[in-house]
């Protein structure tokens, strides 16, 4: 793929030496962890060709779409509406990052102390290696845990890009109406930066197709409920990882010929691992691109990641957009439809260990895997009521704090192992 795009990598100011080296890694990583997995569904060949051009022909689209006059907006929470951003004429796409990528660079800013995903996006940007960052027109940060705005504080000083929503703390009625005005002022942000204006009309196509889209990763989520699963854990992480990047029609339709291809393989009793593989359920930070690690080693252990509890999986699809009437309504409605997203941001967040409870039973999971990046402070908080209600539930519970590093890779496997045998005697039983 690079000697096709040199040029206009050099164009976007990337560190070409640095970015090739990135390339290279991430290709043998995606070998080793995907291409290998055996019995893979025939249309997971689609999502291979988006990761082997994430950097490469996506980042061509996106320079022609702003060639045609739209406007790239990144974002990195998804309580920002998408729909808002399409009905603008925007094209969004998700910035977090999910590698140990420049880190002693990002430290120079920020605190050692920080999560990794905040390193994470920082270091990419620093390091010359973000073709989205450096392509994008706005970048919309928001007040959600601590680091993540005051990370935002350093990325506006770097980029100058950098526009920052109010995120409430609590869900209340005064909170909902603070993230109502917080909405409408994006709307208002992202006319002056499109030049464009809102309409009943173009709020309604980016309604459906962004309501489409999350259909899909609904079903993609209820297929993963059959045993023998049909799909992959990691594999669905990937598909979830990629909604933030495709082309959200294209995306919507090649997910569906996957999901039909899927039904066929529940049909036939076709799983990837065999039935009664040990199920988890994944429960807490998100895993951004190209996080796979906990679901790697779970599934190189003998169990199957049945689904996710987390913002790159069920919290970004779970509820759709209702219909609305006025551009005013619309607005009200997207506000309150992110509202729903249980992030461990907001206290209290007791709908969070609801959510769980249902994937829990929906998915028969036979055990929660808590997931929280270290120094992650609202996700590690929340593992102590999590651990209260899988095990309320006579599930057993694992809490992980781990971060994008390589290094405890060892020491986490033996814990899965063990976790994963403790599910098995519990199904034997
Ligand atoms: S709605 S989870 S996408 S804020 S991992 S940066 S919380 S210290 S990402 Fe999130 Fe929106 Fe919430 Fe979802 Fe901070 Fe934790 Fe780092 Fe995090």
């Amino acid at each position: 793929m690079a000697e096709g795009y040199r040029d206009m990598w050099g164009s976007l100011g990337l560190n070409l030496e640095a970015h090739e080296g990135l390339l290279a890694v991430l290709s043998d990583a995606y070998q080793n962890i995907y291409l290998s997995q055996k019995n893979r569904p025939k249309r997971m060949q689609y999502f291979d060709f988006v990761i082997s051009e994430v950097h490469g022909q996506r980042i061509v689209e996106l320079l022609k779409a702003k060639i045609d006059g739209k406007h790239i907006i990144g974002t990195f929470c998804i309580y920002v509406p998408e729909e808002l951003i399409l009905a603008l004429d925007g094209v969004a796409i998700g910035l977090c990052a999910g590698a140990d990528v420049g880190a002693e660079e990002a430290e120079k800013y920020i605190p050692r102390n920080t999560c990794a995903l905040i390193k994470g996006f920082m270091g990419f940007k620093l390091a010359g290696l973000c073709p989205y960052v450096e392509s994008a027109d706005l970048i919309v940060g928001e007040t959600t845990c601590d680091g993540k705005k005051k990370a935002y504080e350093m990325f506006h000083q770097i980029t100058g890009k950098v526009y920052v929503m109010e995120l409430p703390n609590k869900k209340g009625d005064d909170g909902r109406a603070l993230w109502r005005n917080e909405v409408k002022r994006l709307a208002d942000k992202l006319s002056e930066v499109t030049g464009k204006q809102l309409t009943v009309d173009g709020l309604k196509k980016a309604a459906t197709v962004v309501n489409e889209k999350r259909k899909a990763l609904q079903r993609l989520s209820e297929l993963r409920s059959h045993d023998p699963a049909p799909i992959s854990g990691l594999d669905a992480l990937l598909i979830n990882q990629i909604s933030f990047y495709d082309d959200p029609i294209r995306f919507t339709a090649k997910l569906n010929e996957l999901c039909d291809e899927l039904d066929e393989r529940v049909k036939s009793g076709t799983g990837v691992a065999a039935k009664g593989t040990p199920r988890v359920l994944i429960s807490g930070s998100p895993m951004a691109i190209p996080n796979w690690k906990l679901h790697y080693i779970v599934e190189s252990s003998g169990g199957i990641v049945v689904g996710e509890e987390a913002c790159v999986g069920e919290r970004n699809f779970k509820d759709l957009l209702p219909e609305f009437s006025s551009i005013g309504d619309a607005v009200e409605k997207m506000a309150d439809r992110s509202m729903t997203v249980n992030c461990a941001c907001f206290t209290p967040n007791d709908e969070r260990m609801t959510d769980i409870e249902t994937m829990s039973s929906t998915l028969q999971a036979q055990g929660v895997i808590h997931y929280a990046l270290q120094f992650c402070t609202p996700y590690l908080y929340e593992a102590y009521k999590a651990k209260g209600a899988v095990e309320a539930m006579g599930l057993p519970f694992l809490k992980i704090e781990t971060d994008y590093s390589m290094e405890d890779m060892g020491q986490l496997k033996t814990r899965v192992e063990a976790f994963l045998e403790i599910l098995k005697e519990g199904a034997r039983a």
